[in-house]
C-alpha cells in the first residue's frame, strides 16, 4: 500500500506518511498512515484541541448542567455555533453559555476569585438547576489557577450543588481525542458510584459513546425500550448528570463511539465488572446485527426479531429506492473520528455509493485500519488532512459529494462540490432505521438538487440553466 504523497505538502516532509492509497490485495500490515500524532506545525491541521474534545463532544451534550468554562470567553465559541445534541428538556445545554472572561489582568494576578464568583452569579442566575461541569483551558492552566480547590470550597458553600471538574486544557493531547479521553477518566473517577438509582427492568444498560446529534440516542433508546431494557444513563447525549453518576448500577454498557468514549466502559469493566457491547446503531445490517446481540445477553431474542422485521418492513423499500438512484456515487467519507469504520462499508452495501477516499482529523490508527478495510480498493486514506490537501484530493477524485464537517464543506462548495455534514448532519437523525433513510434522502438532495446548476451560473453572461444544462437567454 504506497505512501501518497500530496503536491501541495511537498514542503513538509514529516506529511510523507499520513497518507495511503488502498492497493489491490495488500494487506494493511504493508502502509497505515501515521496517527494520533501531535499536530505538524505550519500544516494548518483543522483539529479541534483537547478541552474541546473533552467539554464540546462530551462534557456539553449533558442536559441538565451549567457547563462552565475557566478562560477567555473565546474557548466557550463552539457551544452554540456548531453543535446540534439536542435535548429533552428544552436544550438548557445548547441556549446557553458560560466563561469566566479570562483578560490579561487575570493572567497576571490569578483569576480563581474570578472564578468562584461567576460559579455562584450562575447558579444564582438558574436557581433550578444544581449542577455544574467546570472547564480548564490552555488559559488558567498555564496560570496553575486551582480549580479544583475552588469548585470544593462552593460546594461546601451551597451544600444542594454538585460540580465536576475537568483538567483537560486545549495543550492536554495530541487532538480532541486526548480531551476525550481525559473527560471519561475524571468522570469515573470523581463521579460514578456517587448514586443509587432506581432498577426498574431485569435488563439495564449505560448507553455509551452516544451524542443525541440531532435525536439519535432518542430514536435508539426508543428500540432499548420496545424490548424492555431500562437505559440508566447515556454518556452523554441527552443524558442526565445524575443518570450518570449511577453508571455502576447497569448489567451492560452497550457502546457506540468506541474512539471517543470506550475508555469508560473499559474502566467500569476492570472497576465494577460490567461487561462492554459495541454496537453500530447506522445501517440496515449493522442495527439489527446490534439489536440482536443486546437482545442476546439478556436472552430477548424474539423481542429485538420483532422490532427488526418491523421497521424493516416499514423503512426498507424507501432505502432501495434511494440506493437504486445512488448506485456508483462517488463518495469521499471525511469525518472527524469514528465515522469512517461506521460508514463506509454499510454505506455501499446498502446505499450503493463507491467510497473513493476516507479521513479522520483525529482518529487513532486502529479506526484507519478499519476505516481501510472497509472501504473500496483505489481509495485513498489520509491522517489529518490540511485544507490544501483536501482540495488537491477532490480535484483528482472528483467526488460526487463529501460527507463531512461544515469548514471543509464550505471550501468543498466553492469548487462546485456538494457537501453533507457528516458531523452535525443536514435532516437527521441518522441513526435507527428510519434515520438511515434520511441519510440517504439527504445524499440524494445533496447530489441531484437543481441548486448546483445555479451554482455553475455566470450572471456575468446571459445565462439560464436548464434541463439540460446552460442555454443562452433568448
Ligand atoms: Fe465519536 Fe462522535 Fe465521531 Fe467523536 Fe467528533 Fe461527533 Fe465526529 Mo464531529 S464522538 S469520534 S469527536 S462519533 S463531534 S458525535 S461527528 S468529529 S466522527
Amino acid at each position: 500500500m504506497p505512501y501518497h504523497e500530496f503536491e501541495c505538502s511537498k514542503c513538509i516532509p514529516e506529511r510523507k506518511k499520513h497518507a495511503v492509497v488502498k492497493g489491490p490485495g495488500e494487506t494493511l500490515a504493508d502502509a497505515l498512515p501515521l496517527g494520533y500524532l501531535n499536530t505538524i506545525p505550519g500544516t494548518i491541521s483543522e483539529r479541534g484541541c483537547a478541552y474541546c474534545g473533552a467539554k464540546h463532544v462530551i462534557g456539553t451534550p449533558m442536559k441538565d448542567v451549567i457547563h462552565m468554562s475557566h478562560g477567555p470567553v473565546g474557548c466557550t465559541y463552539d457551544t452554540w455555533q456548531t453543535k446540534r445534541y439536542i435535548s429533552d428538556n428544552d436544550n438548557f445545554q445548547l441556549k446557553y453559555t458560560y466563561a469566566t472572561d479570562m483578560k490579561e489582568k487575570h493572567i497576571v494576578f490569578g483569576a480563581e476569585k474570578l472564578l468562584k464568583q461567576n460559579i455562584i452569579e450562575a447558579f444564582k442566575a438558574f436557581p433550578n438547576i444544581k449542577r455544574m461541569t467546570l472547564y480548564q483551558t490552555c488559559a488558567s492552566a498555564l496560570i496553575g489557577d486551582d480549580i479544583n480547590a475552588i469548585a470544593d470550597e462552593v460546594m461546601e458553600e451551597l451544600p444542594d450543588v454538585d460540580i465536576f471538574v475537568c483538567n483537560s486544557p486545549g495543550f492536554g493531547g495530541p487532538s480532541q481525542s486526548g480531551g476525550h479521553h481525559k473527560i471519561n477518566i475524571a468522570w469515573i473517577n470523581q463521579k460514578v458510584g456517587n448514586v443509587e438509582p432506581k432498577i426498574t427492568s431485569d435488563y439495564v444498560i449505560n448507553y455509551v459513546g452516544e451524542y443525541n446529534i440531532q435525536g439519535d440516542q432518542e430514536v435508539m433508546v426508543d428500540y432499548f425500550k420496545r424490548m424492555g431494557i431500562q437505559v440508566l444513563s447515556t454518556f452523554t447525549g441527552n443524558g442526565s448528570y445524575d443518570d450518570l453518576r449511577a453508571m455502576h448500577r447497569a448489567h451492560l454498557n452497550v457502546l457506540e463511539c468506541a474512539r471517543s468514549a470506550e475508555y469508560i466502559c473499559n474502566e467500569l469493566r476492570q472497576r465494577y465488572g460490567t461487561p462492554r457491547l459495541d454496537i453500530d446503531g447506522f445501517g440496515f445490517e449493522p442495527l439489527s446485527a446490534s439489536l440482536r446481540k443486546v437482545a442476546m445477553f439478556f436472552g430477548i431474542e424474539e423481542r429485538a426479531e420483532a422490532i427488526i422485521a418491523e421497521e424493516t418492513a416499514r423503512w426498507k423499500p424507501e432505502l432501495d429506492w434511494y440506493k437504486e438512484r445512488l448506485k456508483g456515487k462517488r463518495v469521499c467519507l471525511w469525518p472527524g473520528g469514528s465515522k469512517l469504520w461506521h460508514w463506509a462499508h454499510v454505506i455501499h452495501a446498502e446505499m450503493g455509493v463507491d467510497v473513493v477516499s476516507v479521513y479522520t482529523k483525529f482518529g487513532h490508527q486502529g479506526d484507519m485500519e478499519k476505516g481501510i478495510a472497509r472501504c473500496e480498493e483505489g481509495a485513498l486514506a489520509i491522517d489529518d488532512p490540511n485544507e490544501l490537501e483536501g482540495l488537491e484530493a477532490m480535484y483528482n477524485l472528483k467526488p460526487d459529494v463529501i460527507f463531512t464537517g461544515k469548514r471543509p464543506g464550505e471550501v468543498a462548495k466553492k469548487i462546485r462540490v456538494p457537501y453533507l455534514n457528516a458531523h452535525a448532519y443536514h435532516n437527521g437523525p441518522y441513526k435507527g432505521f428510519e434515520g438511515w433513510v434520511r441519510f440517504a434522502r439527504d445524499i440524494y438532495n445533496a447530489i441531484y438538487s437543481p441548486i448546483h446548476k445555479l451554482a455553475y451560473l455566470d450572471i456575468s453572461k446571459d445565462e439560464i440553466a436548464t434541463d439540460k444544462g446552460f442555454e443562452t437567454r433568448q
